[in-house]
């Protein structure tokens, strides 16, 4: 069994045994920390273990499905984009949180204002460049505090953390936030992504402790 696999079945066993569950919920208004979680100060990595090199020649953004005008981004029309800075806090389902993050990085609102939506567009799956997928709904995606971020604390944002592009949910567990951002999906019908498949919550608020599904 490789790393890859012994991580998806060790995420399985905490998703049985309900691992770091405290039984409790919390008002995101009162309470900035969500429940069971620690701050941190550093920005650990997580992922399966395979990062791609997005070149700016290898990148594409597309964004597709329910959509009335669907977009495909290279580089140089990515980088043409308006640019928004933003902080937000994070955080994972492992426990920590990092608050204060400074961001930089496209609304996801001005994206969806681009492509127009259609009517029967209710869900959002993001894929990545190593394979990777999560969903999301569209009103959880069309949020202002939601961004598309190529900066973090004023530099690129590394190839570890998703860079050139990544998605950043601040009021979702951050396995909802794609790394490596290739291709976003908007949908009529949900599509359980990877963790969502391998015993993750489908909604993962962390107020609502939603780590496992
Ligand atoms: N493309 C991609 N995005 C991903 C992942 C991944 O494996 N591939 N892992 C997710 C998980 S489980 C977490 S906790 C966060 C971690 O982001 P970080 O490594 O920048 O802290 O990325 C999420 N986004
Ligand atoms: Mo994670």
């Amino acid at each position: 069994m490789d790393e890859r696999d012994k991580l998806i079945k060790a995420k399985q066993q905490w998703a049985r045994d309900g691992r770091l569950l405290t039984g409790t919920h919390a008002d995101p208004e009162q309470d900035r920390l969500p429940p069971g979680q620690r701050l941190v100060r550093d920005w650990p990595v997580l992922d399966l273990g395979n990062q791609p090199e997005v070149t700016p020649a290898r990148f594409r953004l597309d964004i597709d499905g329910a959509v009335r005008r669907p977009i495909s981004f290279n580089w140089a029309e990515y980088c043409a984009l308006p640019v928004s800075e933003s902080v937000s806090d994070m955080h994972c389902v492992t426990q920590w949180s990092r608050y204060d993050n400074r961001w930089k990085g496209v609304a996801a609102s001005a994206l969806l204002a681009m492509v127009e939506p259609i009517s029967s567009a209710k869900h959002v799956i993001f894929h990545s460049y190593d394979g990777y997928t999560t969903n999301v709904r569209l009103g959880q995606f069309d949020a202002p505090d939601v961004f598309l971020v190529h900066e973090w604390e004023g530099a690129p944002i590394t190839r570890q953390h998703g860079g050139p592009v990544r998605v950043l949910i601040p009021r979702l567990y951050l396995w909802k936030s794609a790394k490596w951002l290739r291709r976003i999906e908007i949908a009529g019908v949900d599509k359980p992504g990877f963790w969502e498949r391998n015993g993750y919550h489908n909604n993962a608020d962390p107020w609502m402790e939603e780590r496992y599904g």
